[in-house]
């Protein structure tokens, strides 16, 4: 429309500068015209009256001159006669002319001594008046008297005002008509062969370009569409020969890698789509405070951790929160831009929330709800309606942006954790062709935990829209099964390990979350400089070093673990200026009350036990609150002779797996609380209960105090577990699984 306007305005400027030109001439014209008339009737007038006046005046006959002027009276336009004698004193008016006497005439001297007649344009009241007055001779050539015609020129201007009018009209007309044209034009030639040029492309992004959908456009468009259709038939083809590839190398490699798990993507998914959702975005843009300049960074989190290889492996759409108070300056017009930034390997679609959306869904129902009622940390769950009302809203709202991203057929999507438990059945409704797969990051509860939730049937509703649901663990499946058995009209097949509920089947499945090969990117030399780095930075030439890396969060046991250390100098004085733990800590969900008292709990404890146990600059717990890059953590990893993990409940927990993977020389201790789900793996690591505080003080000894070659033999057997199950096998099994459910066998584009 824009456009258009741009075009056509000048157009129609010049057209509309041109008429009135034209009608200012047409206009002086007329009135030319019509003055000239006035004129020339009053001329008329005046001389057809002479001979009536002459005789009028010379004999005197008052009464034939007031019939006279008076038959001015009865004419319809403003006119008048006036009769003068020889002096010029007025003899007889027409009434409505009656105050004609009060006016000054010094022109008449002039005409009744030189004979000559006047026309002129006069006031009157507030009229304007043409009046002609025409000399009355007697037989000898003596003046007996003047006849004086007046004129109201007033309809002079009516009737140009009627012929403005009527120019505007046509003007006013004249540019419709042109617009209309316009409009129309451009919707011939230019709007509807893109509108139907984008609806081709539409079908084609899809996938869906069977005779159904053929190009219709001809001339340039069509070529371009056919240029496009042939790029698109190559890399097709192109992909097709990779699948079966990538097939062959799968078959040929034992351990999983990203090159592995890309081939077996490209093998299992062939031309398939795959879609991620998650809350929490893999690259957020934040403004940094001190450069005011936008940077990027990558959120603390477990989810994030584990999917980026994958999509970096197999490219495909991410869609989730935009939750970088950046993030808008990054995205195109359909919200979506390529990521790594630098080594764009996938899309990622940013999904808006408002602040009302964000209070309710993320932060009132997912985290200050389904959080502690998932884990067993004895912090109460709090439901309210109105945060159950906005979940639903973001589940719908997220449930839109992956429908209209959606081609035609054949299309994989991977939902992320406790945020999207309506997601599911939200897409399935819609396009009962896809396959949907749920993952369950943190654990699942027991029946009678989760049968406290006041929307409970909801959410097991929702989450068996699912073709399948992962947990981390196969006691998360059992509980999760248990709770369907339980709490909802439904079969559960123990053979099969699904749920049926009204014939339709979700699989449930545990599938233990890895790590990638950590640190791999860097070489020794570059550890070895930040480690020193680091060292000098804290002082910690000959001190034994501990690490604890975590998002602040009730569920970590930060504060157990400050409590633990706490102890472990008190019980082992001997401790004091040889050790030194240092807490990496990613403040995390801080608008939540129980959050923002923990920082400030965890703040006063670190403070208490540092102070307790003080010696010179020695301190024994080293803060550091802020968050680390995976670049930045990596040197602590290395540099640390032991690292806690000492979860009160954890789904899996990263951490663990990171620091073994980091432990190149194995020469390392994890100490992991045995309720992570990791610690059902890693069985060399040191199990402790983090809530008794003289057993996890007592490991911290034993972890100290371990000889190398029992530390090596851990690791390694660790790092092998790590290896052999990495996080590209956990996709790689989870991706296997997806696809190998049954589906109906194609979608009718129609029915979105
Ligand atoms: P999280 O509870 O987020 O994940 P976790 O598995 O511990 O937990 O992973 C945390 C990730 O954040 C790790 O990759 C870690 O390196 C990173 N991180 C921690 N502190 C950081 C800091 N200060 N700065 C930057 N990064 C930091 C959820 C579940 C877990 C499950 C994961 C994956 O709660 O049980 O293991 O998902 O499924």
């Amino acid at each position: 429309m824009k456009r258009i306007l741009l075009f056509i305005l000048p157009i129609l400027i010049i057209i509309s500068v041109s008429f009135t030109i034209f009608g200012v001439f047409q206009v002086r014209s007329e009135e030319d015209r019509l003055t000239e008339d006035l004129k020339r009737k009053a001329r008329a007038v005046a001389e057809s009256m002479e001979l009536s006046a002459r005789h009028i005046l010379a004999n005197n006959d008052l009464r034939g001159a007031k019939r006279t002027v008076e038959r001015f009276q009865k004419r319809e336009r403003l006119q008048g006669c006036v009769i003068y004698d020889s002096k010029g004193a007025i003899y007889a008016v027409t009434e409505r002319f009656s105050d004609w006497k009060e006016k000054d005439k010094p022109y008449l001297k002039y005409i009744l001594e030189n004979k000559a007649p006047r026309g002129a344009i006069e006031k009157f009241k507030n009229y304007t008046v043409y009046s002609y007055i025409l000399p009355v001779l007697d037989d000898e050539n003596n003046v007996v008297g003047l006849v004086e015609i007046i004129y109201d020129t007033s309809y002079v201007f009516t009737q140009l005002a009627q012929l403005w009018r009527r120019l505007s009209i046509t003007l006013i007309i004249l540019v419709v008509v042109i617009l209309i044209i316009a409009l129309f034009l451009q919707k011939q030639i230019f709007v509807s062969p893109v509108e139907r040029l984008t609806e081709w492309f539409k079908h084609f992004q899809r996938g869906d370009i069977d005779a159904q959908h053929p190009i219709k456009e001809k001339g340039e468009l069509g070529k371009l569409a056919r240029e496009v259709e042939q790029v698109a038939l190559g890399l097709r083809v192109a992909r097709k020969t990779m699948t079966e590839e990538a097939q062959v190398r799968v078959e040929k490699e034992d351990l999983w890698t990203e090159a592995k798990l890309r081939d077996n993507i490209r093998a299992k998914l062939g031309e398939n789509a795959l879609f991620v959702v998650s809350n929490r975005e893999p690259y957020m843009h934040v403004m940094d405070e001190r450069s005011g300049a936008p940077r990027c960074v990558r959120p603390a989190s477990g989810v994030v951790t584990a999917i980026d290889p994958i999509m970096r492996a197999c490219g495909g759409t991410w869609i989730a929160h935009a939750s970088g108070n950046a993030d808008k300056k990054f995205v195109n017009s359909k919200n979506k831009l390529g990521v790594p930034p630098k080594d764009n390997r996938y899309i990622l679609k940013r999904v808006w929330l408002s602040k009302a959306e964000e209070d309710g869904y993320y932060y009132g129902f997912s985290n200050e709800g389904l959080w502690p009622l998932c884990h067993i940390t004895h912090t109460r769950p709090i439901f309210r309606e109105s945060d159950w009302q906005a979940y639903k809203n973001v589940n719908q709202k997220f449930a839109d942006n992956i429908l209209e991203e959606l081609p035609a057929k054949n299309a994989f999507i991977f939902i992320q954790d406790y945020h999207f438990t309506l997601l599911p059945k939200m897409i399935k409704e819609k396009r009962p062709d896809v396959t949907v797969a749920l993952f369950w990051h943190i654990p699942w509860p027991n029946p009678e935990v989760f049968s406290i939730c006041p929307y409970q049937e909801e959410i097991l509703e929702g989450m068996l829209g699912c073709d399948l649901i992962g947990f981390h663990i196969q006691y998360h499946c059992n509980n999760f099964l248990d709770t369907a058995n339980r709490l909802l009209e439904s079969r559960v097949d123990t053979e099969r390990f699904s749920v049926i509920r009204f014939g339709k089947e979700t699989f449930v499945r545990a599938f233990p979350i890895s790590v990638d090969d950590y640190m791999e990117g860097k070489d020794d030399q570059t550890y070895n400089e930040e480690m020193e780095k680091i060292r000098k930075e804290f002082d910690l030439k000959d001190k034994v070093v501990a690490v604890g890396v975590d998002r602040i969060d009730y569920t970590k046991g930060i504060v157990e673990r400050v409590l633990a250390i706490d102890r472990f100098l008190q019980k082992y004085p001997e401790y004091k200026n040889k050790f030194v733990f240092i807490q990496l800590a990613a403040p995390s969900r801080t608008h939540i009350k129980r959050y923002h008292d923990l920082m400030g709990e965890i703040d006063e404890l670190i403070e208490k036990v540092n102070w307790n146990h003080m010696e010179g600059d020695w301190r024994p717990i080293i803060y550091l609150k802020r968050h680390f890059s995976p670049e930045e953590i990596s040197p602590f990893y290395r540099l640390a002779d032991i690292c806690i993990v000492s979860s009160l409940h954890d789904g899996m927990n990263l951490v663990a797996k990171e620091y073994i993977a980091a432990k190149r020389d194995l020469n390392g201790v994890l100490i992991l609380s045995r309720f992570t789900g990791a610690a059902k793996e890693l069985t060399d690591a040191v199990q402790i209960n983090p809530y008794s505080r003289e057993e996890f003080a007592d490991s911290i000894k034993f972890a100290l105090t371990m000889p190398e070659s029992e530390k090596k033999r851990r690791v390694e057997n660790m790092r092998k577990e790590i290896r052999e199950n990495n996080v590209y096998k956990w996709a790689g099994n989870i991706i296997s699984e997806i696809t190998s459910l049954k589906k109906p066998d194609t979608y009718s584009a129609t029915q979105t």
